[in-house]
């Protein structure tokens, strides 16, 4: 077929092609869902259908992307990293995080009933967003999954202090806020356990850890585990089998 004179426009289009021979990172968070959270009423600190729903959104978007070395979630975020060698979309960033973003907000829209009985309204649907990071060795692989740990760990600490001095301690959300200022995770875990018999280390591992999804070749088969590890020392890497 013979182009028209419009074809050229087609040469304005800028495609980036991430590095090969890397990992990608594609990072998913959701869109304002500190209102969101608020207008379908999670539980605080942390909301069991809510992460069960981010954990099997996160499930199939693995199952379906087979390049998908693991997955690591915490609060409104998932985190999947990609195979070295993988070569999803020619690796060109505008697709695949366009496609992780759109792929994840269905998914989780799709399962939003499973968990919820108040439907989804029109006008606050919940969204999420992509981005790309690549890396070069399996070391800096560790070191980000870490980060994301380190990050769910600070925030569920002081999240689970902040809402226990609210609701069980009857403060205000100013007193609450006041009276962590300045204070260290020990000092967390001792107004817990002093003030309210919490043991903190006893806590729902999927509240302090987030949950890791792996993918391992059994038999020549793929099979998707979840588990909610600690991915800061060494056992993880030992057992995980990433290459
Ligand atoms: P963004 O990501 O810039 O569009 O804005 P947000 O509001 O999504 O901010 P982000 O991602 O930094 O923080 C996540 C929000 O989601 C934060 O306000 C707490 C809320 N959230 C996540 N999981 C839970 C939960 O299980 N329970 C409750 N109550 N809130 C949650
Ligand atoms: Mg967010
Ligand atoms: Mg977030």
């Amino acid at each position: 077929m013979a182009k028209s004179r419009f074809e050229y426009v087609r040469n304005y289009e800028q495609d980036l092609s991430i590095l090969p021979n890397t990992y990608i990172v594609i990072r998913v968070d959701g869109r304002g869902f500190h209102k969101i959270s608020k207008e379908y009423d999670f539980a605080k600190p942390n909301d069991r259908r809510a992460l069960d729903l981010m954990n099997v959104t996160a499930k199939s978007i693995v199952e379906q992307f087979p390049e998908t070395l693991c997955a690591y979630g915490q609060s409104d975020e998932y985190s999947f990293v990609l195979k070295r060698d993988c070569a999803l979309f020619e690796r060109r960033q505008a697709k695949l995080v366009s496609t992780f973003a759109a792929t994840f907000t269905a998914q989780y829209i799709f399962r939003w009933p499973q968990f919820f009985t108040e439907p989804l309204k029109g006008w606050l649907l919940p969204t999420f967003d992509a981005r790309t990071v690549i890396y070069p060795t399996i070391g800096e692989i560790r070191d980000y999954l870490s980060w994301r740990q380190a990050d769910c760990h600070i925030n569920n600490l002081y999240n689970t202090s902040y809402w226990t001095l609210v609701l069980r301690g009857g403060m205000s959300e100013h007193e609450a806020e006041q009276t962590l200022k300045g204070t260290n995770s020990s000092d967390k875990n001792e107004l817990l356990f002093s003030q309210f018999s919490i043991n903190y280390n006893c806590e729902d591992e999927m509240y302090r850890k987030g949950t890791i999804i792996t993918a391992v070749r059994e038999r020549g088969k793929r099979r998707i585990k979840e588990a909610h590890v600690d991915v800061i020392g060494d056992e993880f890497w030992k057992t995980c089998g990433f290459p």
